[in-house]
């Protein structure tokens, strides 16, 4: 053990807000870390502590808004409290349901009119179409989180509602695959209990440029495969929509006009456990968590900082995804994958919320503007900023009814 990373007890007068209510009977108390170890094994050990923390404190706010002590709407209680599971830990049955609800919507009828995207086969597209629309103006923006938190949870909803599923959404902890490798972790593994394989091997791919225009270059090796995922659940799968912007080795993209029209093609993977482990480790997701003291740094550490050469965890567990359409910002919800990398995100924002909960769950929890680095200029996003998932899923809900988990139109909780 490295005597540096020995965990801080973090001074209590700092985290009054997030000390479980006087009244609990039984307050535990914390030892929390105060700086995010470098050293990967240490780092897991925080984030354990992190996760205990966590859920202990949202069974207490459950708990206090149940028996009237805090403002909630009581709707959401212990008893009935969804919890989101990571993907390992559910079992090969319960794995099954979710992809098979998963391929089922993805046989359901788009409800997107074929006038606004043409290509749209499928509710699943309905969701791709969504993203596809709104892309410029919920990354690197005010509604970032909230906008993927909708996304994800009436994604959930639908499986539920329109497929017969009766788990909650799976989660994918890029900590853990960054330790086993992409390929032999229980997501990937190609299994059937898996979220499908690796893409065939392709030779030579080369290194994919990352950057943007006037941002330094970011280089990604390509990965271990490149071509059509070969087993699992979704070998057989059709993507219909995109590219929109595929990322290509010599750093330019390549698009098919708005991406919006009939391309049918096979899900293409190129699973690359180096951005996994570079960009996305446990200390990565520690750091995350800890450093940042407002909705500001958090948000722009877990993007990456423009032009500092870090893709942050949110495009480290993307782009380790590779192939089409992940390697596509605008057509990224076409790989399955998207929504357990998005449920991740947003537990990791979850935890990080329930550090000062009330703070980061009200208006000082919300930082930018309606566009892509406020590219071009536009309004701050506040709590009465609406936002709508168009034919995916509605109806359109203010930013400030999606701060928290368990109120508004939420009602779950991350183990
Ligand atoms: C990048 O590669 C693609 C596909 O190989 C090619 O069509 C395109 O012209 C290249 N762009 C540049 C700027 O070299
Ligand atoms: C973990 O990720 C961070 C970036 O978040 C990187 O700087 C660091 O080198 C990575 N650690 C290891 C052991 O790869
Ligand atoms: C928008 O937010 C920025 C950063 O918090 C702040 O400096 C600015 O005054 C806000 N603008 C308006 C019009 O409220
Ligand atoms: C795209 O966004 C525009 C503007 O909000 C909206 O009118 C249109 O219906 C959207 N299209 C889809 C496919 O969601
Ligand atoms: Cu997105």
């Amino acid at each position: 053990m490295h005597f540096s990373c020995v965990v801080v007890i973090l001074l209590v007068s700092s985290l009054s807000n997030a000390l479980p209510s006087p009244h609990e009977d039984t307050a535990p108390t914390y030892t929390l870390p105060a700086a995010a170890s470098t050293d990967v094994a240490e780092a897991s050990k925080q984030l354990d502590q992190l996760a205990k923390f966590a859920q202990q404190q949202a069974r207490s706010l459950l708990k206090q808004e149940h028996n009237g002590e805090k403002p909630g709407k009581g709707k959401c209680t212990l008893e009935n409290v969804a919890i989101r599971r990571e993907w390992g830990s559910l079992s090969p049955k319960e794995r099954i349901a979710y992809t098979d609800a998963v391929r089922c919507f993805q046989k359901k009828q788009a409800k997107t009119p074929a006038s606004l995207v043409p290509g749209a086969r499928s509710r699943y597209d309905d969701w791709i179409g969504t993203h596809i629309n709104q892309t410029v103006f919920i990354h690197y923006s005010g509604t970032f989180l909230t906008w993927h938190r909708f996304f994800t949870w009436h994604y959930e909803q639908a499986l539920r509602n329109e497929c017969g599923y009766t788990g909650y959404q799976p989660y994918w902890n890029w900590a853990l695959t960054a330790v086993t490798g992409l390929e032999e972790s229980p997501l990937l593994d190609g299994s059937d209990t898996s979220m499908g394989s690796n893409g065939e091997f392709v030779p030579g791919q080369g290194t994919v440029i990352f950057g943007g225009p006037g941002l330094p270059e970011i280089l990604l090796p390509s990965g271990t495969g490149g071509g059509c995922v070969t087993s699992g659940p979704f070998k057989d799968m059709t993507v219909n929509l995109g590219p929109l912007a595929l990322g290509l080795a010599n750093g330019s993209t390549i698009g098919l006009g708005d991406g919006l029209g009939y391309n049918p093609r096979c899900l293409k993977r190129d699973l690359t456990t180096w951005i996994n482990r570079n960009f996305a480790n446990a200390s990565s997701v520690a750091r995350v968590i800890i450093k940042p003291k407002d909705i500001y740094d958090f948000q722009m550490t877990m993007q990456g900082y423009p032009g500092s050469g870090d893709l942050g965890i949110h495009g480290g567990g993307h782009y380790s995804m590779g192939g089409d359409p992940a390697r596509d910002a605008f057509v990224s919800p076409g790989d399955p994958l998207f929504y357990l990398h998005h449920a991740m995100i947003d537990r990791v924002w979850w935890t990080w919320q329930l550090l000062d909960n009330e703070k980061r769950t009200g208006a000082e929890g919300i930082s930018g503007t309606g566009t892509f680095l406020d590219t071009p200029p536009s309004a701050n996003t506040t709590l009465d900023t609406v936002i709508d998932l168009g034919f995916a899923a509605g109806p359109p809900q203010t930013v400030r009814d999606l701060l928290s988990t368990t109120a508004g139109p939420f009602c779950y909780i991350y183990l």
